[in-house]
């Protein structure tokens, strides 16, 4: 009796990282997506579409559950570490966390590295931008990058207006999970502020614990940011591709055929991405500007001041990648 109950026990703990990432019902595998954005939003709209072709293509032996609102994880970093050890099967991420745990990446999202976003999907969907995204699965992280997806521009937010770099003095900016991003912000005179999910900067605003953060107008809109934070300068420092992840770890226990439906399933969903992200960038745009958003627009010479303190960060973060920047930055022309 003891045995069975100890044995009972062993079975049920090493069934524990199934049921997190998914279950197994009647033959079919349910996984789970994990999502930051409300539903409607560009990317959790992808979501779906890659989970109706996974669940067509494998002829209903997968089922993706899509998780949206962050009501999984808050923040990103809590669904990445949740795929590495198989807790979580897919997350749809912003490439800034990432960077964390396949610090290469940092090379693709270097502040003013693109002259625009027809010039950063060359270069994503170009050899420089698929090798990074095979190299997620290569770097040991436990990590299986499936597509980018587009995220537009980020630009700073806050209280009190920003006119020119100056103004960014002392300001306490809201930033992704990424130490790159918090260097960024102390050349700019501010102080970085990590450690708030997406969906917690509006508090983080109204409590006064920050004085603003950064994001593309999507965002900005969706999360109500702009209610709080009224003033939105376009000084478009990055250009921060999101990610389609997968766990390793949960991808091995599926058959490698499913695999492959499952890599090009999710190719397949960025141009649907890309396209509902423009419609969306514009309606946003146009919602929170009629709502009295104070909009800043920059000279070429003043978005220069913002550039020209990015030196030190590229000599930081693209350290032996000077050739692979170089060529990015040839791209196109
Ligand atoms: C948005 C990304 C989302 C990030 C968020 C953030 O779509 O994945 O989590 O920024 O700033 O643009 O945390």
């Amino acid at each position: 009796m003891k045995k069975f109950a100890v044995l009972l026990l062993v079975a049920v703990a090493m069934m524990l990282p199934l049921f997190a990432s998914g279950s197994s019902e009647g033959g079919q595998t349910v996984l789970t997506l994990s999502e930051v954005h409300a539903e409607g939003y560009p990317t959790t709209l992808a979501d779906y579409e890659f989970a109706r072709l996974v669940e067509e293509r494998t002829e209903g032996r997968i089922k993706i559950d899509v998780y949206s609102g962050g009501t999984l994880y808050g923040e990103e970093t809590g669904s990445i570490e949740a795929l590495q050890i198989g807790d979580l099967a897919f997350a749809r991420v912003s490439a800034s966390p990432v960077a964390s745990y396949v610090p290469a990446l940092n090379v693709i999202q270097l502040p003013y590295l693109y002259r625009d976003g027809d010039h950063m999907w060359q270069v994503l969907n170009g050899p420089i931008g698929q090798q990074m995204l095979e190299d997620i699965e290569a770097s040991g992280s436990g990590l299986v990058g499936l597509c980018y997806y587009d995220a537009g521009a980020r630009n700073f937010y806050t209280t009190t207006p920003v006119n020119s770099v100056e103004d960014m003095a002392g300001l306490k900016i809201r930033l992704q999970n990424n130490p790159m991003m918090v260097e960024m912000v102390q050349l700019l005179g501010g102080n970085g502020v990590t450690g708030i999910g997406p969906n917690d900067v509006y508090s983080a605003i109204q409590q006064g614990t920050i004085d603003g953060a950064e994001n593309n107008w999507p965002t900005y809109e969706s999360m109500g940011d702009y209610q709080v934070a009224p003033y939105f300068v376009l000084d478009g420092h990055t250009r921060v591709p999101e990610i389609l992840l997968a766990s390793k770890a949960v991808l091995d226990t599926l058959d490698p055929a499913d695999v492959e439906i499952i890599k090009e399933c999710a190719k397949e969903t960025q141009a649907y991405e890309i396209e509902q992200w423009a419609l969306r960038e514009k309606s946003s745009e146009e919602k929170v500007t009629s709502e009295g958003v104070v909009v800043a627009e920059l000279t070429p010479e003043q978005i220069q001041e913002f550039q020209d303190r990015m030196a030190p960060l590229y000599a930081k973060y693209g350290a032996g990648y000077e050739d692979v920047i170089a060529e990015i930055q040839n791209t196109g022309l």
